[in-house]
């Protein structure tokens, strides 16, 4: 029987940190990301390098974009530092039901270094996903885990944190970012 000796790329990958794209570069973190149409080793392959990106960094989720893949993935930690790892995975996450209540956060961005503002949001939430083995599961989330969750399926759409504070705030820390790519800084 002929086998294929070649293997698969996803075989070879190993686990790595990648660069995080931050701001001012817009036309990468304004894409609006596509669906994977499945689970694939090489979407694992995606996952485990955001999951190495965001512990080193260190921050508490990541979407593939901020990486500059435009995939609808997701990552996230919530868990505190010293407790055990709790690791979630979610492709093509889509909000299915969201509280009247509204709750408040501080947030911040990996995207947007150093820059954080309190931002309101639904308090809870529902999230339709696919897990890392490409399994259907539905979550409710509040406090902090669906605030993270929201953060980040925003990033799948092109939007930003930014982008729900004042316009004022908004266009300062934008332009802060601009120029100093401009005098070399970033
Ligand atoms: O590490 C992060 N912390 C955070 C804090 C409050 C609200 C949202 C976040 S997400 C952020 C990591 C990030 O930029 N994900 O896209
Ligand atoms: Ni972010």
């Amino acid at each position: 029987m002929p086998v294929d000796p070649f293997l698969p790329l996803a075989y070879l990958t190993r686990m790595a940190i990648r660069p995080i794209i931050t701001l001012p570069d817009e036309k990468i973190l304004r894409q609006v990301s596509k669906p994977v149409k499945s689970v694939d080793e090489g979407v694992r392959a995606v996952f485990d390098d955001m999951l190495e990106t965001m512990y080193k960094a260190p921050g508490i989720g990541l979407a593939a974009v901020q990486i500059g893949v435009p995939q609808r993935l997701i990552v996230l930690d919530v868990a505190r530092e010293g407790e055990e790892k709790r690791p979630l995975f979610l492709a093509n996450p889509e909000v299915i039901w969201t509280s009247e209540e509204f709750g408040e956060y501080e947030e911040g961005c990996l995207s947007i270094p150093d820059f954080y503002e309190m931002v309101q949001r639904p308090r809870d939430v529902k999230v339709r996903f696919l897990d890392r083995l490409g399994e259907p599961h539905e979550m409710a989330a509040s406090g902090l885990l669906a605030t993270c969750l929201q953060h980040e399926i925003d990033h799948l759409n092109g939007i930003l944190f930014i982008d729900r504070i004042s316009k004022l705030k908004r266009d300062r820390v934008v332009k802060k970012f601009q120029k100093a790519q401009k005098l070399g800084k970033l």
